[in-house]
């Protein structure tokens, strides 16, 4: 037997000391982009992502319409496993037909061109965005977006507030394709609009004028998308039949694979990774775990493991602590496993990146956790709450909840992750089915979040995740001042 020397903390018993916040750090400076697989020191990951969230493999959490909203917003989804493979390869081919981003143009376009010319123009050159470089009038320069196919705000990438400001804007004012840009960027400067429809003489959607400051802008250099303007798509696969699954997922297009388990430091992960290396080389990526200490650590990425999952017992539905009395405090985890992957790349050359998986209640927590070196973290909670994710929406006692449920419940029954010897039976519960407040669009949650972390990494001097990682100063709270964190108490 062996007693660790410390006490399981949790992120919730960690603050972070400002340091000095200098002229760099400014939100639009500041980098969140991750690496999501092992590469070489000083090399790029071959896989990164521009928002450093990932969605849970389960069934409540992570479908095609999820995954193509976080894709968009620059994270990545991964599609569940706790269903036939041809299922889920189905669900990954859904993401994969969707044509993501925008081509921008670099034809020099005049204000004096009308929108239809630019529409012309822009469809002969297989592109949707044009960058109007001068108008010549007073209110500036302004980006004129011209769809080249038929307009829907999803597939735009636009959200909810912003297709309704558009439709608002369309019974406002509109533009026919003979209006010149200089004329569309006149109404739109006069009419205070985001956006301006130009629609045909049969009223029709033709096209979409951009106002030049336009966020949307912004969001579009952040799409996770491959070379194939396809958006990126992860999937969870098991320790059984991942002979027959892995092929199917790969075959569907699936970017990246992770080994989905409630405890990962096992042979049959080894087998798994083991599996992949020896008929795919590297051109196929997967993850493993979960783990919680430099052993389990250790082990998977020997294995040759791209990533490595951390975190027993502390997601949100989870009752494995209660259960088995396995697990360990989120926080003192990822400080064992990240000085493990720390050595590990100091003698090996090779980082193997950290995903936080599980128990990340709040934004302040996912910025602790990226303090203590998480690469990017998986959130199920989180995105449940969202429209976009599969679950009911529910309108109980006066408020609206999403339902959620751990794949360790009964009503999941994910055999594959919860192995306890029983066959194909689920021999005890290690997860509820409940609710979750219901939260809105994820594009403004996300968004809302970024903005988050980017505050906290201002006032830690941080301009991009490692050196907020390494330069992070923190300090455990003691249960009073935990107390005293809360607004709610301070004000009784
Ligand atoms: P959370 O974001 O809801 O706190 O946690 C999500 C994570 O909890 C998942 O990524 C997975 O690792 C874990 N999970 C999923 N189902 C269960 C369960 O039924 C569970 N116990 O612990």
């Amino acid at each position: 037997m062996k007693i660790l020397d410390e006490v399981s903390r949790t992120l919730n018993e960690f603050l972070l000391v400002p340091s000095l916040t200098t002229a760099a750090c400014t939100p639009d400076n500041i980098d969140l982009s991750a690496p999501l697989v092992r590469h070489r020191v000083g090399e790029t990951s071959p896989i990164r992502i521009a928002t450093p969230l990932t969605s849970a493999i389960m069934g409540a959490v992570s479908s095609p319409r999820l995954a193509i909203a976080l894709a968009q917003c620059g994270g990545l989804s991964f599609v569940h496993q706790n269903q036939p493979y041809a299922e889920q390869a189905a669900m990954v081919e859904a993401v994969k037909r969707h044509k993501a981003g925008f081509r921008f143009s670099d034809i020099n376009i005049k204000p004096s061109a009308t929108l239809g010319e630019v529409s012309a123009l822009l469809e002969s050159a297989e592109r949707d965005v044009a960058v109007v470089t001068d108008d010549g009038s007073p209110h500036g320069l302004f980006v004129g977006l011209i769809s080249t196919d038929d307009f829907h705000p999803r597939r735009h990438g636009l959200d909810d507030s912003v297709a309704s400001r558009m439709r608002a804007a369309a019974d406002l004012v509109t533009a026919p394709p003979s209006v010149t840009l200089s004329e569309a960027n006149t109404l739109i400067w006069d009419h205070r609009l985001d956006v301006l429809p130009v629609v045909d003489a049969a009223g029709l959607l033709h096209s979409i004028v951009l106002r030049r400051d336009y966020e949307l802008h912004k969001r579009f250099r952040n799409e996770s998308i491959d070379a194939d303007k396809r958006f990126r798509v992860g999937a969870g696969v098991n320790t059984h039949d991942y002979r027959e699954r892995i092929p199917a997922l790969v075959e569907a297009g699936a970017d990246l694979l992770c080994i989905d388990s409630s405890d990962g430091y096992s042979v049959w992960q080894a087998e798994t990774l083991g599996f992949v290396r020896e008929n795919y080389g590297d051109d196929v990526r997967i993850g493993a775990g979960n783990v919680v200490d430099g052993r389990g650590f250790r082990y998977l990425a020997e294995a040759g493991a791209d990533f490595v999952k951390v975190g027993i017992g502390g997601g949100s539905i989870c009752t494995t602590r209660e259960q088995k009395g396995i697990g360990r405090g989120q926080a003192s985890a990822l400080i064992d496993v990240a000085a493990e992957r720390d050595a590990y790349a100091r003698e090996t050359g090779v980082y193997v990146p950290l995903c936080c998986d599980g128990g990340l209640l709040t934004d302040s927590h996912m910025a602790i956790a990226f303090a203590l070196g998480a690469d990017f973290v998986m959130l199920g909670r989180y995105f449940a709450r969202f429209d976009e994710s599969p679950s009911p929406l529910v309108h109980l006692g006066g408020q609206f909840l999403k339902e959620y449920w751990g794949e360790g419940s009964s009503r999941a029954r994910n055999v594959s992750r919860y192995e306890h010897g029983g066959g194909s039976r689920l021999t005890f519960e290690e997860g509820v089915d409940g609710y979750v407040p219901y939260a809105g669009s994820l594009y403004d949650n996300v968004d809302l979040t970024i903005a988050k972390l980017k505050a906290t990494m201002i006032s830690c001097g941080a301009t991009d995740l490692r050196g907020f990682h390494d330069g992070a100063v923190l300090v455990p709270v003691s249960q009073q001042s935990f107390l005293q964190n809360s607004a709610e108490i301070r004000l009784r």
